[in-house]
């Protein structure tokens, strides 16, 4: 099989550099097309600016590189949207129908969409979460995503592009900056305690939220868009699941490693994002389609974040 040409859009983000060089070893730097709104810096990979709102951009973008494989990552994410909620439609919902269409017009073989676990709302049902469920999200990021997740679906229906999707929990990385989410907390307080400084956090003790070590969530994304055709029975987005911790939970763990560490609640308007959000989500259907398991839990992502920050 010749290797797939790929374009990354909104590579310059959390997931995206991580992504981005998990592609290149996979497919060669030479295959990958890294880019993002602003300017990037990724070792050996070819990097551009694209902003996905413009159609024709995107569309000229994908003919010159030959193009044949897309990871579509550029979003505004929950907390940041709320403070522009029409520009964050416009990039996320918009962003995506761009790419959509134009991957329908020049038959782009396959595409990537992450969701999210903003897609869930205050009448899901919040513990072990089912893959189909009541879906009706307060923020735009998550209507966004839900939406997306629903055009993702109409267009593998109606026109047989093949699109992916995968229901990212809280991503915990410690080589690259969160932006504007909810669950940026729990990256923020390690960067707190290894400077021997005491965190402040925006959530409040008990809440509870599905997270996930970046190294699983790559290769979930990697797994998934690699898997046969035939075996995928999700085609809105799969939900996808490693642990679920509290700030209480995850302040205890590290305070075990830094006993010094001290912490204070300040819940502000995030608190009542995450307080819509599920606690836990069922993931049998990524187990049986595609063999999903994650490899690390609290205990593990504590440790590897301490050690390498
Ligand atoms: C956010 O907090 O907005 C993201 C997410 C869970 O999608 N990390």
């Amino acid at each position: 099989m010749p290797k797939p040409t790929v374009l990354v859009t909104g590579a310059g983000g959390q997931l995206g550099s991580v992504l981005v060089s998990a592609l290149a070893k996979k497919h060669g730097p030479e295959n990958i097309c890294a880019t993002d709104v602003r300017e990037i810096h990724l070792p050996l990979v070819r990097t551009g600016i694209l902003d996905v709102t413009d159609k024709d951009a995107v569309s000229t973008y994908i003919k010159d590189n030959g193009i044949n494989r897309i990871y579509h990552l550029a979003a505004i994410l929950s907390a940041r949207g709320e403070s522009n909620p029409i520009l964050t439609w416009n990039i996320n919902t918009g962003g995506w129908l761009n790419i959509l269409e134009a991957s329908r017009e020049l038959k782009v073989e396959r595409l990537f969409f992450p969701s999210t676990i903003g897609v869930f709302g205050p009448t899901t049902p919040k513990k072990n979460t089912p893959q189909d469920t009541i879906l009706q999200p307060t923020t735009v990021y998550g209507i966004s995503k839900q939406i997306g997740e629903n055009w993702g679906l109409y267009y593998f229906n109606r026109y047989g592009l093949d699109v992916r999707s995968l229901r990212y929990p809280g991503l915990i990385s410690y080589d690259t900056p969160p932006g504007g989410g909810t669950t940026d907390y729990a990256i923020d307080i390690f960067h707190k305690a290894v400077k021997g400084e005491s965190f402040t956090c925006f959530l409040r003790e008990d809440t509870e939220l599905p997270m996930m070590y970046m190294d699983d969530a790559v290769r979930a994304t990697l797994e998934l868009m690699e898997a046969d055709k035939e075996k995928l029975s999700v085609r809105t987005s799969y939900n996808l699941s490693a642990m679920s911790f509290s700030p209480r939970d995850l302040f205890d763990a590290i305070k075990n490693r830094i006993p010094e560490f001290s912490i204070t609640y300040e819940p502000d308007f995030r608190q009542s994002i995450a307080d819509s959000w599920v606690n836990s989500v069922n993931d049998s259907r990524a187990r049986e389609d595609w063999a999903w398991k994650p490899e690390y839990g609290m205990e593990e992502l504590v440790n590897i974040m301490l050690d390498n920050l």
